[in-house]
């Protein structure tokens, strides 16, 4: 194990490694023939339905699919705004990946060039039996699988880290410039873990402030945070039993301490998909079950450690994605940099005050309306209302 880091390195919280920009993006990863274009299909066909929005499909492989939330809902009905702007989900279909990919098998490297571009990863794994659908390694086993996968993730880091290295090698420490040598020390500790220790960059959950901005600059495929989803039979997610669900379960808290793991049924979803909103209903009743993907959405956002705050009048209601722990300034500059460049105050309103009292008028007589400085951490589910000074050119 690598030693903790030093009191004055900075704060231990598991970090957020990723840039996250304004929309996310999650590329779905896995062997080939586990399901992965079932689930992209079902995921991206059932919530466009389901929420009433327009999907957009952007390329045959990529979508975006809207957050479902009760809250957003709440407030389009209460403004009727002329624009709705859920937070979104793009996803990514990615073709299946091979033993030997991170040496340029199958796809190879456009493969590990299209996980690069994403913030997560959702691992979709086979624990159905089914002859007629072949599979790869010749027998049903996600354990195996997941270490297939990870191994290959892994050894395309390990190349990268190498030729950082060597670039950092040749100016930090042969060359002599100083300014890189904290880098250098850093990228050493990231070869001791991913090279020598053989983990994912993620698994290790002390990495300090300056290592962070320093794994954000290289956005290692292994330090994408990743959701681990089981394709089941229907029979078995409908019991919740099957023989490898432990099996994944103990893995990944030994390994991946704190990733998500979420059970499905691809055979299920499609079903579901064909059916009308009553049939569906009472298909789901009989067998005393739900569709998965709703829940896989929502808690996407407590995997990557994202939430989002809520803009809302008669013009427009909408949801901005923020990371956990962002200040009012930098949550008013993802409207727009002027907002942060010369903000004044966030005037904040709790969603479930707003809910209670019913009108903004009525959170104000009641003292709930707060005026919160540069300082205010936003909160998930904050109703927000910026000021700010147009700054002087
Ligand atoms: N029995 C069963 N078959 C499934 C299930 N999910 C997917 N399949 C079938 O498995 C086959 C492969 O599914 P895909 O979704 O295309 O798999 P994929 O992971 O996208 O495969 P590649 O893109 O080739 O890597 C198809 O024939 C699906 O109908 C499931 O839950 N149960
Ligand atoms: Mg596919």
């Amino acid at each position: 194990m690598m030693p903790p880091n030093k009191a004055d390195d900075g704060p231990k919280q598991h970090p957020i490694i990723g840039r996250f920009g304004t929309s996310l993006k999650i590329g779905i990863v896995g062997l080939t023939n586990v399901g992965k274009s079932t689930f992209f299909n079902v995921l991206t066909k059932s919530q466009a339905a389901a929420e009433k929005f327009p999907f957009c499909t952007i390329d045959p492989n990529e979508s975006r699919v809207p957050v479902p939330d009760d809250r957003f809902e709440f407030l389009c009905q209460y403004h009727t705004p002329a624009s709705k702007v859920p937070a979104f989900l793009n996803v990514l279909d990615i073709a299946g990946l091979v033993k030997g990919a991170s040496a340029g098998q199958g796809l190879g490297n456009a493969f590990l060039s299209h996980i690069r571009a994403c913030d997560g990863i959702f691992h979709v794994m086979r624990a159905f039996e089914d002859d007629d659908i072949i599979h790869t390694e010749g027998s049903v086993n996600p354990v195996r699988d997941i270490e297939i996968i990870h191994e290959e993730l892994r050894l395309k880091d390990k190349e990268m880290i190498i030729a950082v290295l060597n670039m950092l090698e040749k100016v930090a420490v042969r060359e002599g410039d100083k300014k890189l040598k904290p880098e250098y020390d850093i990228m050493c500790k990231v070869r001791n873990w991913v090279i020598d220790e053989k983990k994912h960059v993620r698994y290790y959950h002390e990495w300090n402030n300056k290592e962070v901005d320093v794994l954000n600059k290289y956005l290692f495929l292994t330090s994408k945070p990743m959701i681990y989803l089981i394709n089941l039979s229907e029979n078995d997610y409908i019991r919740n039993e099957n023989t490898w669900l432990i099996k994944i379960k103990e893995w990944v808290d030994k390994h991946d301490p704190g990733a998500l793991v979420i059970p499905f049924s691809g055979a299920l979803e499609l079903k579901l998909q064909d059916m009308s909103d009553e049939e569906k209903q009472k298909y789901l009743e009989e067998k005393v079950t739900q569709s998965a993907l709703a829940k896989m959405i929502k808690t996407v956002y407590a995997g990557l450690q994202l939430q989002y705050f809520f803009t809302a009048g008669p013009d427009e209601v909408r949801a901005w994605t923020i990371k956990k722990g962002t200040k009012a300034p930098q949550a008013a500059g993802k409207i727009h940099t002027d907002f942060e460049k010369g903000f004044i105050m966030a005037e904040v309103m709790k969603f479930d005050d707003f809910k209670e009292e019913g009108t903004e008028a009525s959170v104000k007589a009641a003292g709930k309306y707060r005026q919160e400085d540069r300082n205010y951490t936003v909160e998930d589910g904050d109703i927000i209302f910026f000021k700010f000074n147009t700054p002087q050119q």
